[in-house]
């Protein structure tokens, strides 16, 4: 039998190692990412030990600014795992679907962890699931690390998802403009990459990741062309590139948000 392999990711204290804990129980092996003193955990599924979980460093976004991002996205670009697990943490949605509408861009098989639920429900808020997984258009369970809740289901999910595979039903899309240039690059480098990567590579090609740029070894009048095309696009929008991306992703977040997050207000005006 082949074991197969998850990626946890997640926010910093998004509940990445309790979810982890609570999967694997004792069967953990802990170590360093090669090159740095990150710490590197993983462990076999308590409920199915051909199944192995691999803990990645909490991250906010895919850039390369920091040891722990740079770690975490050539992981999921080494084709080492076949499923990745993003938790998020549910009572700090926004923030946490920044993340998530990036991780969709690695082109694969992907699930949410929705966590923390518990505190959701104590601070009287209420969250509409169907409305999420139809928003992300990915499998979503609501669970509690802490609470030890939605553990099985989180469990049968991955197990199905890993016997299925499924990418995620479609990608997050921004300004037609932004659109536009993305269409461009993807046109260019089109050769270059997976299928289930383009749109991944061209956002970063599109945001100047200098990492990224080089690893796909263009020619100088294809990345010439690029140059052109984001600073057109950076002209109409009156921004640098990476800040229009950045505001692209909020303003895609925050429409999700509005869709799923009902504030309890009537309970506020009866106190009152
Ligand atoms: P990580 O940084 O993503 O690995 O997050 P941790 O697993 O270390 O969790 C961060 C904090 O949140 C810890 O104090 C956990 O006990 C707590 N935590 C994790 N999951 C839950 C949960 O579902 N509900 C609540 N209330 N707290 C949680
Ligand atoms: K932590
Ligand atoms: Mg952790």
């Amino acid at each position: 039998m082949i074991r197969q392999q998850v990626a946890l990711v997640g926010n910093p204290n998004s509940g990445k190692t309790s979810t982890f804990n609570v999967l694997t129980g004792a069967n953990q092996t802990v170590g360093n990412w090669p090159g740095v003193t990150v710490e590197r955990k993983s462990g076999l599924l308590k409920k199915n030990k051909n199944i192995c979980i691999q803990d990645l460093p909490g991250i906010y976004s895919v850039s390369s600014y920091s040891p722990e991002e740079v770690i975490a996205r050539e992981y999921l670009l080494s084709d080492e795992s076949q499923l990745l697990l993003n938790i998020v943490d549910a009572s700090n949605l926004e923030r946490n679907l920044y993340l998530t509408i990036q991780l969709m861009e690695f082109g694969l098989p992907m699930m949410v962890g929705l966590n923390m639920m518990d505190v959701v429900k104590k601070n009287g808020h209420k969250l509409n699931i169907e409305k999420l997984t139809y928003a992300l258009g990915l499998p979503v369970v609501s669970m509690s690390a802490l609470k030890k809740q939605g553990i099985a289901e989180l469990v049968g999910t991955i197990e199905q998802q890993l016997s299925q595979p499924e990418l995620p039903a479609f990608l997050p899309t921004y300004d037609k403009r932004v659109e536009a240039a993305l269409a461009e690059i993807i046109d260019l480098i089109k050769e270059k990459v997976p299928a289930e990567r383009l749109r991944f590579y061209a956002i970063k090609l599109f945001e100047r990741d200098q990492q990224l740029t080089d690893q796909l070894q263009l020619s100088k009048h294809t990345l010439n062309e690029i140059a052109e095309i984001i600073q057109i696009t950076e002209k109409i929008f009156d921004d640098s590139s990476e800040a229009i991306i950045i505001n692209e992703r909020y303003e895609y977040v925050m429409k999700i948000v509005a869709l799923c997050m009902v504030k309890n207000t009537n309970f506020e005006m009866n106190l009152s």
